[in-house]
């Protein structure tokens, strides 16, 4: 596996170098910042992230994410000039060296947290989904955490009522219509596109989620082919519902190559309903099996980019949420050992 760190460009307050300090680390995942989604991005923009990626000693291959836009996932009129636009970005990463785009097909909302400061029992603090409290927002007046900047009142109301009418297939269908036009692009130009799964994964808002599942995967892997159509197996998103079984899916989707990238991080289930709060990334810190997922990914032949993922705020940290350096870089050493383990045991070396 490649392991990798998201950075957020030159704005982000954690540098470079002390991401290269992190063992094992070879690159880092970004994307451009100053263009809207359905736009085309700046060629000079990308090549100053990639100089600056390269004196860093760090690679840039993953780029997380090229957002689609709203109007491709609600097929107006405006679609096809953004897929073209969508096109001129595919092009223009691989021409920088990139191999892996993740991107994610949620209307409106991508991760959803009812809390960006839960506190733990170790006084570190954590994002949570608490469903007592999801419950009682309003989506006609809507202030969720993490989310107040991204629209303004009006334009959200807009696009929720643009989504009333959109149901789950003409959803899907507008995913597959995206897919068949850019995997073409993909396959020329060698690159992997790895859909982000939902987050939570189950409908919010009435609004219409479509990469929550085994079955949902099933059917867009059936529908577009090419393993250049292949997925992000996000194990906190996936894992935040309790049907799904992690270990199955990384060893199902590894041997038919279609994971390109895995964000490896775990969260802790809460009572009885969907609640859940964003655990450290080891195993017994939270619900899922971190030892037993990575084992599965690489018994089944995976060899892609790894990230961890949302960290909690440790050591009086108070980084933009989910994002600080700490434990993300604990979660990395811990990652690194799981797959040394599991990949010196695949080459009978243990
Ligand atoms: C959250 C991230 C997501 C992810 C997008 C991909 O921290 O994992 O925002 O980047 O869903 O498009």
């Amino acid at each position: 596996m490649k392991l990798t760190f998201r950075w957020y460009g030159e704005k982000d307050s954690i540098p470079l170098a002390y991401i290269r300090q992190i063992p094992g680390m070879t690159g880092v995942v970004t994307a451009l910042y100053d263009t809207k989604p359905g736009m085309a991005w700046k060629e000079e923009s990308l090549k100053r992230q990639k100089e600056l990626c390269d004196q860093a000693g760090l690679a840039m291959e993953v780029i997380e994410s090229i957002p689609v836009s709203e109007d491709i996932k609600l097929g107006t009129k405006m679609r096809d000039e953004h897929i073209q636009n969508y096109i001129h970005n595919i092009r223009l990463v691989a021409k920088y060296g990139v191999k892996c785009i993740c991107y994610n097909f949620m209307p409106v909302f991508d991760w959803l947290r009812t809390t960006m400061h839960y506190k733990n029992e170790d006084g570190s603090t954590s994002l949570a989904y608490l469903h007592e409290d999801f419950l009682k927002v309003d989506p006609h007046n809507l202030h969720l955490p993490g989310w107040d900047e991204s629209y303004s009142q009006e334009e959200l109301q807009s696009l929720l009522k643009a989504y009333s009418t959109i149901s789950h297939e003409m959803l899907f269908e507008n995913l597959v219509y995206f897919l068949n036009k850019i995997i073409p692009v993909c396959e020329e130009c060698h690159v992997n596109m790895a859909i982000h799964p939902d987050d939570p994964p189950w409908d919010v808002f009435s609004l219409p989620r479509i990469i929550s599942n085994e079955e949902d995967l099933d059917r867009l892997f059936a529908a577009v082919p090419s393993t250049r159509n292949g997925l992000t197996l996000c194990t906190g998103s996936f894992g935040a519902s309790r049907k799904n079984d992690l270990v199955h899916m990384a060893g199902k989707y590894a041997k038919e190559g279609r994971i390109h990238f895995a964000h490896l991080r775990n969260v802790r289930y809460l009572g009885d309903a969907d609640s859940f709060v964003e655990a450290g990334h080891l195993s017994e810190g939270g619900s899922l099996d971190m030892a037993r997922i990575v084992t599965a990914l690489v018994e089944n032949g995976f060899d892609g980019y790894v990230r961890p993922d949302h960290g909690r705020n440790v050591f009086g940290e108070d980084e933009k949420p989910g994002y600080g350096l700490y434990d993300r870089a604990l979660g990395a050493c811990y990652l690194n050992g799981l797959f040394e383990m599991a990949e010196k045991r695949k080459r009978r070396l243990l």
